[in-house]
């Protein structure tokens, strides 16, 4: 590479600087896991000589790919990837079924690749062929090639034959349209909406390709608590401006619908969705809006949950509520994503169960292009919690997994969690529902019931900030979303080696202590906050830091007390035959187990079983002294990755370095914060001494439950 070649490139330009005064390139995480650093690229693995196509017009999206590649290529190899005529040796050939009438060879079957999968062959003189049936298979395969070449891959012998285990990889922002972002920590909302249509943020592309370099296919733009207005003309041009620029990376855009738009914007009296008038107003509404963009996706929807309108308020069903939106958006090939998290305002029953209550009798009933989005766990993405029992018990409807990226409950941005263990856990989660072997993920990916859909959510921890994500390690998890939305089957370890690599292209040491501390990062979270099954003990409201003393809000199960339910004799909730029976929702052998105190796993202990303090644990400790041994392990396991850190200075750039720092150490206090309030509340309720050798709480239990935070953010 000679020095004008390096000079075209603005990060090189940056890091000759940085190089020439002795230090690595200062970052600010901009470019994500797409920096294509030319230090990644394993040895004696050379640019391609050039890309072709295999057609004379090829489409939009093969277009992208190719523009994709120039740009990750030339990163890594600084050398512009030059556009062939013709395939020629040492180059990359582009085919798919729109693009295959100058490829010699065969396309890959549509039973191997589905219209989204991909091959990746190496070719002759280190080129390489990316076939695929649609060109967003060609896409993602171009993404692919860039990906591996700079985590390091060698290229001889590449032979890749990928397809995505869900069709519907989706992003939900909680985002409202004055640009405030519902448990966002990363800033305001992308959407400008202000400045839309008109004015076309350049971020909207960066993001898009982000989205696709990972297989990200979808993007709910608005919050679930959704506000009509979104759905009036002028705000649909500005939808229809969004969805042009996603649209060259295969990302489609869909919206949240209040169920009561007919009356806030369609002049009509009710949204009751059995009254003609208001089944014309949402197909009238649809047409509307694929007039403007006819790839839209379709519709998410809160409905009788947590306030929110719904068929409920007409007396009827949450499936004759989706069906009338799925017949609205039926003709022009659109779908409804309908959730599954309600609870019902007067609280009849034990709140972990109500979604299964409600959904199971519904099963059948829904319309063909309905899916129904269940959150991982049956409460509200706390740290730990078993997975959702739906999953499994709805054969005749495709379920979709939802997830939480943004950090909600695991200590907004500054803390580091890497949640890959969390999903992992669920989606391995066996729901027995046709014997063993039946794990969540079979559900998810369609293959256990035949799902004709399936797919993925996540809830975004994306915003204004420059590093998008709130922290450098927050980006992890929009990645590791992606990746196992594009294979459920992935292991969480392998996605993160496979971030780190392109985030940092740091040494091997580096890579091994970073992955370390990934690894045990969510353990250590669920230590310090919500040991032992015990769960949703965050402060009201904003949900930032402990507050397992809280007992008295509108509703009791908003309240830590009503999860932990502490007296001086025992803590926990029964959730067996003599308590809620929330057990019964599992399949056998589940529900056996979970029933017995013997046989349930210790991390989910007190989710299932109210217990007396002095239980017998089987370290043989007390259940006392056995969560005392849990929050200070969540302490030190900061501290630990502290030091890990630490130890890595110098190893990377500067600005990215600095800032983990800082934050573990906002981490490792807060962490502090919560076991010394916790123990200081369960101590004033079981009047126990804390076990020899334990520190005593830094403050008094009045202390904490005076600290107040009314700006805490994302609320
Ligand atoms: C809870 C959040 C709330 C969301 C709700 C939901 O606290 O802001 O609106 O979930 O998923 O976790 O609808």
């Amino acid at each position: 590479m000679t020095i004008m070649q390096k000079l075209r490139r603005p990060s090189l330009i940056a890091a000759a600087l940085a190089a020439l005064a002795g230090q690595a390139a200062a970052e600010d995480g901009y470019d994500l896991w797409l920096r294509y650093a030319p230090e990644g690229v394993a040895e004696g693995v050379s640019a391609p000589k050039g890309l072709a196509f295999a057609c004379e017009a090829p489409g939009m999206l093969l277009e992208t790919a190719a523009d994709e590649l120039s740009r990750g290529m030339g990163d890594l190899f600084g050398e512009d990837l030059m556009r062939l005529d013709a395939p020629a040796p040492g180059a990359l050939l582009l085919a798919s079924e729109n693009c295959s009438d100058r490829f010699a060879g065969e396309l890959p079957a549509e039973a191997a690749v589905g219209t989204e999968g991909y091959v990746l062959r190496a070719a002759e003189g280190g080129g390489a062929l990316i076939a695929a049936r649609g060109d967003a298979g060609v896409l993602y395969g171009a993404f692919s090639l860039l990906r591996r070449i700079a985590s390091g891959e060698e290229m001889a012998g590449l032979d890749v034959t990928e397809r995505p285990g869900t069709q519907l990889r989706v992003l939900n922002h909680w985002d409202n349209l004055d640009r405030t972002v519902e448990r966002g920590y990363a800033g305001f909302s992308l959407w400008d909406w202000h400045k839309l249509p008109d004015y076309k943020d350049p971020r909207y592309t960066d993001y898009a390709r982000a989205n696709a370099s990972i297989g990200i296919n979808g993007t709910v733009l608005t919050n679930v608590n959704a506000d009509a207005t979104v759905l009036t003309a002028p705000y649909i041009e500005k939808v229809a401006a969004l969805a042009e620029v996603f649209r060259p990376y295969g990302l489609k855009v869909y919206l949240t619908a209040r169920f009561s738009a007919p009356v806030e914007i369609g002049g009509l009296k009710t949204a009751d969705p059995l009254d003609p008038e208001v089944r014309a107003f949402w197909s009238e509404k649809a047409d509307e809006i694929y007039g403007a963009l006819p790839d839209f996706g379709g519709f998410l929807v809160k409905a009788n949950s947590e306030g929110q309108p719904g068929p409920q308020d007409y007396g009827r069903s949450h499936a004759e509520g989706a069906n009338m939106l799925a017949e609205a958006v039926a003709p022009h090939g659109g779908v409804v994503m309908w959730r599954a998290f309600v609870y019902a305002a007067e609280e009849p029953e034990d709140r972990v169960k109500q979604a299964y209550t409600e959904f199971t009798p519904l099963d059948g009933q829904f319309a063909d292009n309905v899916l129904v989005q269940v959150k991982n766990g049956p409460l509200d993405f706390q740290p730990r919690e078993p997975f959702h029992p739906l999953f499994g018990a709805m054969p005749e409807t495709p379920l979709m997994l939802e997830l939480q990226i943004t950090k909600e409950y695991l200590g907004f941005a500054t803390h580091l969690a890497y949640l890959g263990p969390l999903w992992k856990e669920v989606l391995a989660a066996d729901t027995y529902a046709k014997g063993e072997g039946s794990p969540v993920r079979v559900v998810v990916d369609g293959s256990l019931h035949d799902y004709p859909l399936t797919g993925m959510a996540g809830v975004s921890n994306i915003g204004t900030d420059r590093n998008w994500s709130g922290s450098i390690f927050d980006q992890a998890n929009w990645y590791a979303f992606g990746r196992l939305a594009w294979n459920p089957g992935a292991s969480a370890e392998a996605i993160a080696k496979e971030w780190l690599a392109l985030t940092f292209s740091a040494g091997e040491e580096f890579q091994r202590t970073a992955l370390d501390m990934m690894m045990g990062s969510r353990e250590a979270v669920t230590d310090y906050m919500t040991p032992l099954g015990l769960t949703h003990l965050m402060a009201t409201g904003h949900h930032y830091g402990p507050g397992p003393w809280v007992d008295d809000l509108g509703r009791a199960d908003w309240t830590p007390y009503y999860y932990h339910r502490a007296t001086e004799e025992a803590v926990g909730f029964d959730r067996t035959g003599s308590g809620s029976d929330a057990a019964s929702q599992y399949a056998d052998p589940l529900e056996e187990r979970f029933s017995d105190v013997g046989t349930t796993p210790e991390e989910l202990l007190l989710w299932f079983h109210r217990l007396p303090w002095d239980h017998e644990m089987e370290s043989g400790r007390t259940l006392w002294e056995e969560l005392v041994v849990h929050y200070d392990r969540g302490v030190a396991e900061v501290e630990e990755m502290q030091q890990q850190w630490a130890s890595l200075v110098g190893k990377i750039d500067e600005e990215r370095y600095e800032q983990t720092a800082d934050f573990l150490a906002i981490q490792r206090d807060e962490a502090q914060w919560w076991r010394d309030a916790s123990l200081a509340y369960w101590q004033s309720v079981n009047g126990l001494d804390l076990p020899a050798g334990a520190e005593p709480p830094e403050h008094s239990l009045e202390y904490y439950q005076a600290l107040s935070f009314p700006n805490a953010p994302g609320h």
